[in-house]
């Protein structure tokens, strides 16, 4: 096997009224992307452009220009942030006689890398193919246009297109069917779980460090320094202590536990094609009685973050059940940040836990929260700012908050 990694540079549209630093931010994502999909980024460019171009997407001018600085580095890919049709992506291939692969491929490929179990594959392949199928016309058409060069003459990419068409269609069917059955298993098994015992959901942007919490909370999962290494759930108990309060000595001093489901983490321009295969997955934070929303509190873009969160969050159905599934925010790898810079996130997320999973900062607070969650008499919680939607109806107590109720489970 070759060891030697494969070189790749990155590209970004910057529109006319786009200011430079969130395109930075987001190739420094897609830097992550590429590295966590095992190749070696050698260059990035920011291509400024008032239109897209429908045929080329950037202008073919660009691309050469691109071209020549990718080849001088030794690049064999171009990786573009935007999402391209299939004729944009076989066009600027054509132009530039490199490999061109937008940010959904890119996705889908570490995606496939990391597919394990046969229900990942299989949603994986799913997205794979939904993601394909509409860009199979620009493929073929382009083949048909080569003519004789490929056997193919006059209508032959057409009827080709047909052909391939059809088998798409029948696989996809096929895995739907797979993957609704995988359904039907996974909502009888949770069926069968006792309702006395809560389950809650780690939710999160990637890499944030939701494996690592579930290692702190239930001494299973392996946290490791990659986009979307988790794409299987894993439940595990964890052990909140024993059901007694010292303050009133009431309680049976019975252990105390809650379900944790360790998920695949969401990312900014999560393919739909993915968040769809990932369906049956993504069921177990659907269903779970509270959801942890873990974010890396290191990060620049922490706001953006959390408004993929949110948003991914509600994409998946989760939207507007603040009462019957609470939700806690957790802003992991304070280790990483200063003193001054936590006082700021106190302030603007006041009711948040501040957690380091690397030394043990904030697991007893988020195990308090969870013990509250046990069966009992219903306790009042005010919402946060950032669990409420835009549209939401806000019943105002005080400018910021509002006051719900949270369900026993
Ligand atoms: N410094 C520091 N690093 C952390 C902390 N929590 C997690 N990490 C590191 O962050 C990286 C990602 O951690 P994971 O727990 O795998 O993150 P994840 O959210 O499960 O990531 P995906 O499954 O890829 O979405 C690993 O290298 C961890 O060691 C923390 O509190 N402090
Ligand atoms: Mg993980």
């Amino acid at each position: 096997m070759n060891d030697i990694p494969i070189r790749c540079f990155l590209i970004a549209h910057q529109g006319p009224r786009e200011c430079q630093d969130p395109i930075e931010d987001h190739l420094a994502e897609l830097y992550q992307l590429a590295v966590s999909c095992g190749l070696q980024v050698v260059g990035q460019k920011r291509l400024k452009r008032p239109k897209i171009s429908s045929q080329t997407f950037y202008g073919p001018g660009q691309i050469e220009e691109l071209t020549l600085d990718a080849r001088a580095v030794g690049a064999r890919i171009l990786i573009c942030d935007d999402e391209l049709s299939g004729s944009q992506s076989v066009a600027i291939e054509r132009l530039s006689k490199m490999i061109c692969m937008d940010r959904t491929r890119l996705i889908l490929k570490i995606f496939e890398q990391r597919a394990k179990t046969k229900e990942a594959k299989a949603q994986v392949e799913l997205a794979r193919l939904q993601y394909e199928l509409p860009r199979l016309k620009g493929v073929w058409r382009h083949l048909s246009r080569q003519g004789g060069g490929l056997g193919l003459r006059g209508g032959a990419g057409e009827t080709q297109l047909e052909v391939e068409r059809r088998i798409y269609g029948q696989k996809i069917s096929a895995l739907k069917k797979e993957l609704s059955h995988v359904q039907r298993v996974r909502d009888t098994q949770r069926s069968g779980r006792s309702p006395a015992i809560p389950r809650v959901a780690l939710v999160g942007y990637t890499n944030a460090g939701k494996t690592s919490l579930l290692k702190q909370l239930t001494g299973a999962g392996e946290p490791e320094d990659l986009l979307f290494a988790t794409l299987d759930t894993t439940t595990r108990r964890a052990w909140l202590g024993p059901d007694y309060d010292e303050a009133t000595g009431r309680g049976t001093g019975e252990p105390k536990t809650c379900l944790v489901s360790d998920t695949v983490g969401f990312i900014r321009k999560l393919p739909h094609q993915l968040v769809a295969a990932f369906r049956s997955t993504l069921s177990e934070v659907r269903t779970s009685d509270a959801l942890l929303v873990i974010l890396d509190a290191s990060s620049l873009d922490l706001r953006d973050h959390l408004k993929t969160v949110t948003q991914t969050l509600k994409t998946i159905g989760c939207e507007d059940n603040f009462e019957s599934q609470p939700r806690i925010l957790i802003l992991n790898q304070v280790d990483k940040i200063t003193r001054p810079q936590r006082l700021d996130l106190a302030r603007h997320y006041p009711g948040a836990i501040q957690m380091s999973t690397h030394d043990g900062l904030g697991i007893d607070e988020l195990k308090n929260w969870l013990r509250e969650l046990m069966p009992g008499p219903p306790k009042p919680r005010d919402l946060e700012w950032w669990e409420l939607g835009d549209s939401r109806p806000i019943v105002m107590k005080n400018p910021q908050r509002t006051l719900v109720e949270v369900k026993s489970f």
